[in-house]
């Protein structure tokens, strides 16, 4: 009889996100995890450290850390959170240089070890970066998604319980476009367990519905630069626990085929009025990776939004110097 094998996850990238993402993914038992980092000791400090836990987190898994992309063999799924992050000031485009470089001997390391993996881009500038390893990798598009709509969607969602004063499990929101600034969080969307913040919000304030918009626009705002609001914070770095939650939620989605519907950066044929781009939009993540890629009619103001946002992450991908041919 054949062994009954157990997922191997792989992590690019073993700085604050991979490290976090290592930790929670092995206590909460997904699988084997391998990290990688291009610096020396970081990744095998790191799994030595998360070794550790074992005994008292209870998990039985087999963590590796490494500078060699041979270890990569066999994993099912390969997470690139590798490269600079963003200083005061900075945006996440201004990482684009060095990044799609990072991404570029990522993406043969991948393409070389692990032909058969789902892969999971988390560096930023985000949509560019998940563009660039597709192509790199040549790996079939439903395979290479981008990991941002969950963690935006999950700000818009915290921002929204805090003024509500109503626990976040219970709030649905939804933020769709490019991971930048002008990222789009649909307000029609937003309910708490079905019923609309808006209607929340105006009965909040009295009835007083130019409040309760102003307050919503606040909400939005605070969500598209919610990573910066932390970048200026921390200064020396970016988030790393939600991002790593994020991406844990995606991993579930795939080994676990759950088939959820969630915001990930998918390449658009045609779907919402897109062609040949990776952009946020509602998905269906399973055991195929990016399985369906669900529409829904935008209203006049959503689809201005959208097609702004669509525009940032179109120019930033044509600006770059030696892309590689579209597969
Ligand atoms: O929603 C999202 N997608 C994001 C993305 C949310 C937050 C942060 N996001 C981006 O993730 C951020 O802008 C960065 O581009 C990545 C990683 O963020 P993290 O906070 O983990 O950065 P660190 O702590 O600086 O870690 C990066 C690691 C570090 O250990 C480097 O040595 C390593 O990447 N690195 C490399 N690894 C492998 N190969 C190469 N070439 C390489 N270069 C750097």
């Amino acid at each position: 009889m054949g062994r009954i094998g157990r997922a191997k996850i792989a992590i690019i990238g073993s700085g604050n996100i991979g490290g976090i993402l290592a930790y929670h993914a092995t206590s909460r038992k997904l699988g084997d995890i391998v990290l990688y980092d291009i610096v020396e000791g970081r990744p095998q400090g790191k799994s030595i450290d998360i070794s550790a836990a074992a005994r008292e987190d209870e998990f039985d898994l087999r963590i590796v850390g490494t500078n060699d992309y041979a270890d990569l063999k066999g994993s099912n799924i390969v997470v690139i959170t590798a490269g600079a992050t963003r200083r005061p000031g900075m945006s996440r485009s201004d990482l684009v240089h060095i990044n799609s470089k990072i991404m570029k001997e990522v993406s043969e390391g991948i393409k070389k070890f692990a032909p058969n993996s789902y892969i999971i881009v988390v560096s930023n500038p985000l949509d560019a970066t998940v563009t660039l390893c597709q192509r790199y990798t040549g790996f079939p598009h439903h395979k290479v998604m981008g990991m941002a709509g969950v963690l935006d969607s999950a700000r818009f969602a915290t921002f929204i319980a805090w003024e509500l004063g109503i626990s976040v499990r219970d709030i649905n929101a939804t933020v769709l476009g490019g991971h930048g600034d002008s990222m789009v969080p649909i307000v029609r969307f937003a309910n708490v367990n079905g019923i609309p913040v808006t209607e929340l919000l105006e009965r909040k304030y009295k009835g007083d519905k130019s409040h309760a918009k102003k307050v919503m626009d606040q909400l939005v705002e605070r969500t598209q630069t919610a990573g910066g609001e932390v970048v200026k914070l921390l200064k020396d770095g970016s988030a790393f626990f939600s991002p790593a939650s994020s991406i844990l939620t995606m991993i579930e989605a795939i080994i676990q085929d759950q088939k959820r519907l969630m915001s990930a950066s998918a390449y658009l044929t045609g779907q919402f009025g897109v062609y040949g781009y990776y952009v946020g939009v509602p998905c269906i993540i399973g055991a195929e990776g990016v399985e369906q890629i669900v529409e829904f009619t935008m209203n006049e103001e959503e689809k201005i939004m959208f097609d702004k946002s669509v525009a940032a992450v179109q120019e930033l991908i044509n600006s770059l110097n030696d892309p590689p041919n579209a597969a």
